[in-house]
């Protein structure tokens, strides 16, 4: 009897959280959810924070190899700026019940993921251009959609979060344009990163909608507003004209216009290659995890410092 009347109230509590959802109310951090919903943004806003701050090591190695005082400048505020969105995300994170220790176990035991894209090596100054340009043109498209998600830490995050990306594309892309306009050796380089950033990128989008066990509930839930595909055909109509303007050539030759679709047709994915990265088997997953497991373990004394001021602040 009393199991039953349990059943039906959590089936009341889950009817009316998805009233809420479907008026497009946005749910706080103490109001009842799902628990299925709960570890579903656990899952992606976590894996979105390791993003950010993995997402950190391929351009850090350039930061001593810029070109100019004003580039090396540049790179170092935006890599600084992607320190800050792993912290405005773990700290949404938190609002889910979850440590940020937990968290960072997660990330090292491979538990959780963090983008595909990060485990790609940077080679040339230019794949500062191409990251900026690309993957922080990708991350936008994802993002702005991401501002309506249902979830009101993560919606406010990714607010503050898109101001910030919209001028790393901006630097990507002006060193980009900077190198296509120079000599034939600094274009064949920035055609060079463009080549080999181009496939990584669009596959940041996940599988396609019909690989995608994540987002029925995703789209359910209004956690994800967009589909993976509807967000990287967005992501390539925007970007084919960008790369025109500088006259470079993305390494695509089923790409064309279509139009009756209103859209450009692209070629195959080779997901083979996505899922061998995504499940740890990419050219530098094992040489970014090693790097954040090593400067994890450095920086302990900086946390057993500030936990022993932290407990000296409570006593007095
Ligand atoms: N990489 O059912 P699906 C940045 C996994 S950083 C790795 O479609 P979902 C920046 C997926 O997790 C911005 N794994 O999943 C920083 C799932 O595995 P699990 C990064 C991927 O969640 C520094 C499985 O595949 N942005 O901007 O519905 C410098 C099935 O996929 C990937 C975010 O994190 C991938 N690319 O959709 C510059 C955005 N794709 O967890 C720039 C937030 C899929 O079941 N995240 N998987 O084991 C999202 O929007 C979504 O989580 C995704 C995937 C679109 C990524």
């Amino acid at each position: 009897m009393i199991k039953f009347a349990l059943i039906k109230l959590l089936l009341m509590d889950d009817k009316i959280f998805q009233e809420k959802i479907d008026k497009d109310r946005k749910i706080e951090p103490k109001d009842w959810m799902p628990e299925k919903y709960r570890s579903h943004l656990i899952r992606q806003i976590s894996q979105h924070a390791h993003s950010e701050i993995i997402g950190m090591q391929p351009e850090g190695q350039w930061i001593s190899r810029a070109p100019s005082l004003r580039s090396k400048m540049i790179l170092l505020a935006k890599v600084q700026d992607e320190a800050g969105h792993g912290l405005y995300l773990y700290s949404a994170c938190e609002t889910l019940g979850i440590s940020r220790d937990q968290l960072i176990s997660q990330l090292h035991s491979g538990a959780a993921k963090y983008s595909s894209i990060f485990n790609y090596p940077t080679l040339s100054w230019a794949d500062m251009g191409a990251i900026g340009w690309l993957v922080d043109g990708a991350a936008i498209v994802n993002q702005v959609s991401l501002q309506r998600t249902s979830y009101g830490p993560y919606s406010r995050g990714m607010i503050k979060i898109c101001k910030e990306e919209s001028f790393h594309q901006r630097q990507g892309y002006e060193i980009m344009a900077e190198l296509a306009k120079g000599t034939k050796e600094q274009k064949d380089m920035a055609q060079d990163a463009l080549n080999r950033f181009w496939w990584p990128s669009i596959m940041m989008f996940g599988p396609h909608d019909a690989d995608s066990p994540r987002s029925g509930n995703a789209m359910k839930w209004k956690i994800k507003r967009q589909t993976n595909d509807e967000l990287r055909q967005s992501f390539i109509d925007k970007t084919v004209g960008q790369a025109e303007v500088i006259g470079l050539k993305i390494p695509d030759p089923d790409l064309k216009w279509n139009e009756k679709r209103g859209h450009y047709d692209f070629g195959e994915i080779d997901w083979e290659e996505f899922w061998n990265v995504v499940n740890g088997n990419g050219p530098c997953n094992k040489e970014r995890l090693d790097h954040h497991i090593n400067a994890h373990q450095e920086g302990e004394w900086v946390r057993e410092a500030a936990r022993a001021y932290a407990n000296k602040q409570i006593k007095n």
